[in-house]
């Protein structure tokens, strides 16, 4: 039953074939005999915040004096929430050399989800370097919800009676270039609940 119900919560698993084209040109690597270097990329993602006690829960809501004594100075600690992502490449090269991969920006989307239906929020474009050798899983903390976001669902007019919680898909899409310059682009997602919670221990 526990397992069920964070299952909700945890990452979505996005299951991407990448094939990458090769041109044919002489010295690909690889490419003995093969036109084309494929790799597929399964990955997952999962939102983490400081101010939330479980995984898919984002605080977007700082309380400004947390022990409700206005002479002392003890704001609610409130930061980015992260996404911690987790890439497996294989290669499907029958040559067995796969190509490295080198992601070198991510765009984030607030996907709003039913049942609250929150407002659309500014998607968000990150450079990062990010290397994934052939074959191997690459684990990295990524930022997903950075405090602008926060204020920009916390400021946002809204009509209903659900107002101060917010569903969304969190869509992110990484790009970048191949060893052999071809470009590449894979897409993964998190389910993410905005909500006030108390982080003020
Ligand atoms: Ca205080
Ligand atoms: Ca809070």
């Amino acid at each position: 039953m526990g397992f069920i119900k964070k299952s909700k919560y945890l990452s979505l698993l996005l299951f991407v074939l990448l094939v990458i084209g090769g041109c044919g040109g002489a010295g690909q690597p690889g490419s003995s005999g093969s036109e084309d270097t494929g790799i597929k990329i399964s990955a997952t993602l999962q939102v983490s915040d400081a101010g939330a006690p479980t995984a898919g829960m984002v605080d977007v809501y700082q309380n400004p004096d947390c022990d409700g004594d206005v002479s002392t100075n003890d704001p609610e600690d409130f930061y980015d929430a992260l996404g911690n992502v987790s890439i497996t490449t294989t290669s499907l090269s029958k040559s067995g050399e796969g190509s490295t991969l080198y992601i070198t920006e991510y765009t984030v989307r607030y996907l709003p989800q039913p049942p609250s239906n929150p407002p659309e929020l500014s998607q968000i474009t990150f450079k990062r370097s990010i290397t994934l050798l052939p074959d191997s899983t690459t684990e990295e903390t990524i930022i997903l919800v950075p405090v602008d976001t926060k204020d920009e669902f916390a400021s946002t007019e809204c009509i209903g009676s659900s107002c101060d919680q917010g569903n969304y898909s969190i869509e992110v899409t990484f790009s970048g270039e191949s060893d052999v310059g071809e470009q590449f682009s894979f897409v993964v997602y998190a389910d993410a609940l905005f909500d006030s919670y108390d982080n003020c221990q």
